[in-house]
């Protein structure tokens, strides 16, 4: 058996888990960070200055690198479908959306269009000159030269689709409502989010008009820099042991002191129905944030579960007190589709939430 951490350094039960300090004071933060960064600063002014309610879409997975040079890394099962549809209904509503996803995972109005749904090339067509005109001789002035027409090819039926995403996008383009980040690595995802929630979070900035849509599948566990083998792991050793650290829990500082008024919404993914709500009312209960919604992984699409607290439960900016009747101090609303509706259930999602962001905005809300 060959041991992966570099010195044969696993983490034992007595080593220290990684607080967001230590985490934050250890790792690599990402290349042009501070670029990344300014460039989401000049979006939230021209935004903020407009009066628009911002959202930060955090959407796809993340990946654990597993050497230094690395060959080898851990990734999860998400392809961003949740946050780009969701991002598509936010701006619908007219939010400004800040897009941090993983690269090349699913992305708001193309993902009408990839590789698999809608192939492009498919919508293209094209029409070859006739080669027997005299304007394709090749001493004929260039302007004569035939030119080969491409037209897009749709059918009734997928003409209202195109038109409707063609648009949106072109609305969303000219008003500057859509600015997209990107990750790769759980490092680049924290980095980045603690990054974009200290601009959120700046005095002149939009205060409570700012939620956080944390649909990014993060990754619980890595394998800090300091252990990583520095080349490609090797076979011929046996078995490869890997031993890796829990990633800190860092909607703990979100909450508390990186963006003091913001909207929070989680989602808590399961595949045991059981554990799905005494689990996210333990994240409501531990990190005192506003909604969490649950899913099962494998009817995520159709059945999301919202969690909150009971007014009565919830202290000064969502921060959770203790109640003494248990189950009742929490609320859950089940928002379901059919497997076979034309509606996106992100759409019912987002409506809700919009809904309770109003609230919030106006000190209504939990
Ligand atoms: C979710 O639960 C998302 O809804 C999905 C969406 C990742 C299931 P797809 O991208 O899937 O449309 O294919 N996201 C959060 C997953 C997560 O990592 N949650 C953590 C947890 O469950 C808490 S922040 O512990």
């Amino acid at each position: 058996m060959q041991n992966l951490n570099k010195g044969n350094t696993g983490s034992s039960p007595e080593s220290e888990p990684f607080s967001a300090e230590k985490y934050y004071s250890t790792q690599p933060e990402p290349a042009r960070l501070k670029d990344t960064l300014d460039g989401i600063r000049k979006f939230v002014a021209a935004n903020n200055e407009k009066g628009r309610r911002i959202v930060l879409v955090t959407s796809g997975g993340t990946t654990v690198p597993l050497e230094l040079n690395m060959v080898r890394f851990l990734d999860n099962f998400s392809a961003g479908t949740r946050g780009a549809t969701s991002a598509e209904y936010f701006l619908s509503h007219d939010y400004a959306v800040i897009f941090m996803h993983r690269q090349f995972s699913q992305q708001p109005f193309l993902r009408h269009y990839s590789h698999s749904t809608n192939p492009f090339l498919d919508l293209l067509q094209i029409e070859e000159p006739d080669t027997n005109s005299p304007s394709v001789f090749p001493t004929a002035p260039r302007s004569e030269i035939a030119t080969p027409k491409v037209s897009v090819n749709t059918t009734p039926e997928a003409l209202p689709l195109l038109l409707r995403v063609l648009r949106e996008n072109k609305r969303v383009k000219e008003l500057g409502t859509l600015h997209t980040v990107t990750f790769v690595t759980v490092d680049d995802y924290l980095f980045l989010l603690r990054g974009i929630a200290g601009v959120l979070g700046e005095k002149e900035g939009p205060g409570r008009r700012v939620m956080y849509y944390l649909a990014a599948a993060v990754s619980d566990f890595f394998l800090p820099r300091q252990k990583m083998a520095e080349h490609k792991i090797q076979s011929g050793k046996g078995s490869l042991h890997i031993e890796m650290d829990q990633v800190p829990k860092i909607l703990k500082p979100l909450v508390n002191e990186w963006t003091p008024e913001g909207y929070i919404v989680s989602f808590k993914l399961e595949t045991d129905p059981q554990i799905l709500i005494p689990k996210a009312r333990g994240a409501l209960d531990r990190y005192g944030h506003q909604v969490v919604i649950g899913n099962e992984l494998h009817t995520r699409k159709y059945r999301v579960v919202f969690v909150e607290k009971n007014a009565s439960t919830n202290g000064p900016r969502g921060k959770s007190i203790q109640a003494n009747d248990g189950a009742s101090s929490y609320r859950e609303e089940w928002v379901t589709i059919q497997e076979d509706a034309e509606t996106e259930i992100e759409e019912l999602i987002v409506a809700r939430l919009v809904e309770r962001h109003g609230k919030w905005i106006s000190g209504r809300g939990t």
